[in-house]
């Protein structure tokens, strides 16, 4: 892995769900101070608090990007802050508002500030009903239908522009739903396949918001943070998607992955009662091609449903103890 030791980076959500972990990483690999965490609030996370630099800012306010460039010039922004699919529907027009104006403030602000590269993450939620479903391809339909696809979907063709019309080096990933033990997801259609991990070690039992056959992608976080963390530091010539590409690793039910979580937990019990997360679950993708990324920058994940629950499962009970 090429790293320059001169890098200062920018990593705007630091305290989500996956800046939480990615933050971390970064650290380990450009060091502690290197690495400028900031979101709207403060972590709760004492390992994000305590190991470095911490900036608390509105990425929907551009003069606190101006601020934070008068004490830091940063060589890449990763640019996580995001309204998630289920909590969008609830608000549509802020979900627009954060997850639009938000990514013109960053790409903007690395144009301005000569930043080298920029990433920032898309989703499965690009897709929508009229997209194949099975291995979904690179290029295909794209008729999202929640203001989170539809903003991502955006979000993906404006990346495009600035690489295309002003040379800026923004790079992407088309998450699916990501599970990690470290930090909870924020209000997206695939979190029950976190919490049910939680859940299960709590109570032994979960009431699932999708019904047991619907079949989502979805990857494991050290997956994700590889991903990532390959696409950022693979040579630009290799990235000839400037949109956003796929990614794939796993694919399961809820039931499927309440039959794994009982391999450790044979009483485990699921039931079901779909809500509104149903709608959006059943316009998704269940399996996705990701086979230009693996052509593309060599992407190849380690992880499959037996092998992240074990992982899940050793992680939590040994935080619970
Ligand atoms: C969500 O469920 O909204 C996210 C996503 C798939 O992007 N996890």
């Amino acid at each position: 892995m090429i790293t320059s030791t001169s890098d200062t980076i920018l990593v705007i959500g630091a305290c989500g769900q996956l800046g939480s972990e990615l933050t971390l990483e970064l650290r380990k690999i450009y060091g502690n101070a290197n690495v400028i965490a900031a979101d709207i609030q403060f972590p709760k996370q004492a390992d994000l608090r305590e190991s470095g630099p911490f900036e608390i800012i509105d990425v929907l306010t551009p003069q606190h990007l101006s601020e934070l460039a008068s004490r830091y010039k940063f060589t890449q922004i990763y640019h996580l802050a995001a309204i998630l699919s289920a909590t969008g529907e609830k608000n549509p027009k802020f979900a627009w508002r954060l997850n639009m104006d938000g990514l013109f403030n960053v790409l903007d602000f690395a144009l301005e500030q000569g930043v080298k590269k920029v990433y920032w993450p898309s989703s499965i939620a690009v897709f929508g009903p009229n997209t194949p479903r099975l291995n979904t391809p690179q290029h295909t339909i794209m008729d999202p239908n929640t203001v989170y696809g539809i903003s991502k979907q955006a979000g993906e063709r404006w990346c495009n522009y600035y690489f295309d019309k002003y040379g800026l080096d923004v790079r992407s990933l088309r998450y699916p739903g990501l599970i990690g033990y470290k930090a909870l997801p924020g209000g997206g259609t695939t979190d029950y396949a976190v919490d049910i991990f939680h859940q299960a070690l709590a109570k032994g039992t979960y009431k699932c918001f999708l019904s047991a056959h619907t079949r989502l992608p979805m990857m494991y976080m050290p997956d994700a943070i590889k991903a990532t963390l390959d696409l950022m530091h693979a040579p630009a010539e290799q990235i000839k998607e400037r949109s956003s590409y796929n990614l794939a690793a796993m694919s399961f039910t809820p039931e499927e992955i309440a039959t794994s979580i009982q391999r450790h937990f044979p009483d485990f019990t699921i039931t079901y009662d779909p809500d509104a997360r149903q709608q959006i679950a059943d316009s998704w993708p269940q399996t996705i091609d990701d086979s230009v990324a693996r052509q593309h920058w060599g992407w190849s994940p380690s992880y499959d449903l037996d092998s992240m629950t074990d992982d899940m499962l050793l992680h939590l009970r040994r935080i619970n103890n």
